[in-house]
């Protein structure tokens, strides 16, 4: 049985996501650093110039999405309420909420001049300054619209209050964490942890529930280079389909592609969709045949000649 390989980096809010998710699970996993902007030619290699990080990896099996990703550690820990598609209706507009408008704002709201210089820092002013084209680049190319500085933290700390409000048990839904938790969970790591920010002073429930969500860990970690990743891949064969494909592309050429930021697209055949998730099956010199997983929502999927 393989471990998953988590590709990520240290600062990315999504691959906390996923690395708290994996703490909770109690997982053993292998981590593969990137960097923070692409070129990131072993992602290009599985998962054909799929822009976002993290992205995740099991044998020749690919995870594109933290939803996707989220539905592969309850398939390895039996932690079903990671799913966010099995989730109630309220969870599920939660997360949309939060992993989208939310996150955006608690990025733009804490990217100020002290992060800056922190960035400065631990990289160099050189690395900072490709890191921020590349961002406004991506922000140009996005079909959503960050809001602005002080509008975006007026919306973090509109969703302090609301989480405030939920929390009068241990879990934004709950006694116990669900999918929400960790949507919730990431874009807060960033403006706490990562920049500082001293904005949970006034909401004391938010804060004992961050250290409840710190408390997870990450869990066992142990170090991959990329290329022992892709030998991974190589030596592999994809996992069979579990149920019939209902999509009316399946069998043919496609593109898929996020339909808000980092719109880049993937090519390769449809193999599988439903209501919850497609994959597409690409080849690569490198790794062979692989299957590539993303959630249904919030990918758009057009025909392409082959
Ligand atoms: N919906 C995606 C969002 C992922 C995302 O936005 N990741 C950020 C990093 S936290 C990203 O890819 N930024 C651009 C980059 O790293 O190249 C998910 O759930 O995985």
């Amino acid at each position: 049985m393989h471990e998953l390989i988590l590709y990520h980096y240290a600062m990315s809010p999504f691959s906390e996501k996923a690395r708290a998710m994996l703490g909770y699970a109690g997982l053993s996993w292998q981590s593969v650093t990137v960097k923070e902007i692409p070129p990131r030619p072993v992602i290009d290699a599985l998962a054909g110039g799929y822009r976002k990080i993290p992205v995740a990896q099991l044998g020749a099996d690919v995870f594109c999405d933290t939803r996707s990703v989220a539905r592969e550690i309850a398939r390895l820990s039996g932690k079903n309420e990671l799913i966010l598609e099995q989730q109630p209706r309220d969870v599920q507009d939660f997360v949309r909420e939060t992993d989208l408008k939310v996150f955006l704002a608690c990025v733009v709201a804490a990217s100020d001049g002290r992060l800056l210089k922190k960035l400065v820092r631990e990289t160099s002013l050189f690395a900072t300054f490709r890191f921020l084209k590349d961002r406004i680049s991506m922000g140009r190319n996005s079909r959503v619209k960050a809001l602005k500085g002080p509008q975006a933290k007026a919306r973090v700390l509109a969703h302090l209050a609301q989480m405030e409000s939920m929390l009068e048990q241990d879990f934004l839904f709950g006694t116990s964490p669900c999918i929400a938790d960790f949507s919730a969970y990431h874009g807060l790591w960033f403006v706490c942890e990562l920049a500082g920010k001293p904005w949970l002073r006034d909401y004391p429930r938010v804060r004992a529930w961050m250290e409840r969500m710190k408390g997870f860990g990450h869990g066992q970690r142990s170090e991959i280079t990329g290329d022992q990743a892709l030998d991974v891949a190589r030596n592999n064969t994809p996992r069979a389909l579990e149920a019939a494909s209902e999509h009316k592309l399946t069998g043919q050429s496609v593109e898929i592609a996020p339909d808000d930021y980092g719109r880049d697209p993937v090519r390769g055949i449809l193999l599988f969709g439903d209501d919850q998730s497609t994959i597409v099956r690409r080849e690569h010199a490198r790794t062979g045949v692989v299957h590539v997983h993303f959630p249904a929502e919030g990918f758009a999927i057009t025909p392409v000649s082959a």
